[in-house]
C-alpha cells in the first residue's frame, strides 16, 4: 500500500496522515527495544518494510530497531507514563484495534474488540486510562477506557470527526481535533468530556494533532494556515500561536521530548516523510531517520 502523493500545498500531508489514520493506527510516547525504559528513546511508525511497523530508536536517531516481527500492520505507538508499556493499533483482526505490549514488544494484549476502527491511543498521566478515537458510532469520536480495555465510553458525541486526543500532564483535560465548526480546530475538554472548547479558532485553516507540553503550558499542533503544513505552538488557552518549522515542505505529528526542550516532528522535505527534531523555538531542525519509506508518528519515552 502506497500512501505518498507528490504535489505542493497542504493536501499531501493531509492525505498521507488521513490514510495513515485510516489504515494504520496512531499514538506517540515510550521506550522499548533492547532497553525497555529510559528517556532517550523514540518510538515511531515506519513503512520502510512495505508494511507499517513500530520501530524504536535512540533520540539521536541511532539504533533504529523494529519492535514486532509479524506481517500485520502496526502503528502509532504510545508509551505508558512509566515507559513500561506501549499502546498501539494493529490491523491483525481485519480492522484497527488498540493493543498494549511491554516496551520490548512482547506480551501483547488486545484492548478493543470492535469491528470499527479504534486508533490513536493516548495514556492518561496516571497510566490508568487510555483515550482513543473510534468510528464505532458513526464519525470518529473520542473515547476513553481503562488501561485494561474495560469501560469503553464516548467523551464526544458529534456528527463530524473528533480525533487525535492528547492528555494534559495533570490529567484534568484532553485536547483533540474537531471538525464541528466546519474545519479542523484544536479543542480542549475536561477529562470527563465536559466543557468542550475551541482554543485554536482559525476558521480559514485546518488545525489538528495537538500535543500537550510536559509542563502543561503549551500545545503543539499542525496547521496549513501559511500555505502548507507546519508545526505550531500556542499557549494552552490558544494565545500566541507561532509557526515553528517555517518550511515549504509538509510538517506534522509534533511530539515533545521527555525533557520538554525539543519537539520531534515529521517532514517530507527530503523526499519522503522522515522524523526530525528541533528545539522548542524551531531552531536546529535535525533529521533523525533516513529510509525510503515514510517514517511517521514519533513518540518519546517519558
Ligand atoms: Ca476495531
Ligand atoms: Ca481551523
Ligand atoms: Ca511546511
Ligand atoms: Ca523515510
Amino acid at each position: 500500500m502506497q500512501v505518498r502523493v507528490h504535489s505542493q500545498g497542504p493536501q499531501p500531508l493531509l492525505l498521507v496522515v488521513t490514510l495513515l489514520l485510516l489504515s494504520i493506527a496512531v499514538a506517540c510516547a515510550g521506550c522499548g527495544g533492547e532497553s525497555p525504559t529510559g528517556p532517550d528513546r523514540i518510538a515511531f511508525t515506519s513503512y520502510r518494510d512495505a508494511n507499517f511497523e513500530i520501530y524504536v530508536m535512540n533520540e539521536d536517531g541511532s539504533n533504529q530497531t523494529r519492535l514486532m516481527q509479524n506481517k500485520n500492520e502496526e502503528g502509532r505507538p504510545a508509551w505508558s507514563p512509566d515507559g513500561s508499556r506501549l499502546a498501539f493499533a494493529s490491523h491483525r483482526e481485519g480492522n484497527w484495534d488498540i493493543y498494549v505490549a511491554k516496551g520490548d514488544g512482547t506480551g501483547e494484549a488486545r484492548l478493543t474488540e470492535n469491528s470499527a476502527y479504534d486508533e490513536f491511543p493516548a495514556w492518561s498521566p496516571d497510566g490508568n486510562s487510555i483515550a482513543f478515537q473510534s468510528d464505532r458510532d458513526g464519525p470518529y469520536q473520542i473515547y476513553v477506557m481503562k488501561a485494561d480495555g474495560a469501560g469503553q465510553i464516548p467523551l464526544t458525541k458529534e456528527k463530524v470527526n473528533d480525533r487525535t486526543p492528547s492528555w494534559s500532564p495533570d490529567g484534568s483535560k484532553i485536547a483533540f481535533s474537531s471538525e464541528r465548526d466546519g474545519d479542523k480546530e484544536i479543542y480542549i475538554m475536561n477529562a470527563d468530556g465536559s466543557a468542550q472548547t475551541n482554543v485554536s479558532n482559525r476558521p480559514e485553516s485546518e488545525e489538528w494533532f495537538p500535543a500537550w507540553s510536559n509542563d502543561g503550558s503549551k500545545i503543539a499542533f499542525t496547521s496549513d494556515r501559511d500555505g502548507n503544513w507546519e508545526i505550531y505552538v500556542m499557549n494552552a488557552d490558544g494565545s500566541s500561536q507561532t509557526n515553528l518549522t517555517g518550511h515549504q515542505a509538509d510538517e506534522g505529528c509534533p511530539a515533545w521530548s521527555a525533557s520538554g526542550s525539543q519537539i520531534a516532528f515529521i517532514s517530507d522535505r527530503d523526499g519522503n516523510f522522515e522524523i526530525y527534531v528541533m528545539n522548542v523555538d524551531g531552531s536546529d531542525q535535525t533529521r533523525l531517520t533516513r529510509s525510503a519509506g515514510d517514517d511517521v508518528f514519533p513518540a518519546y519515552c517519558p
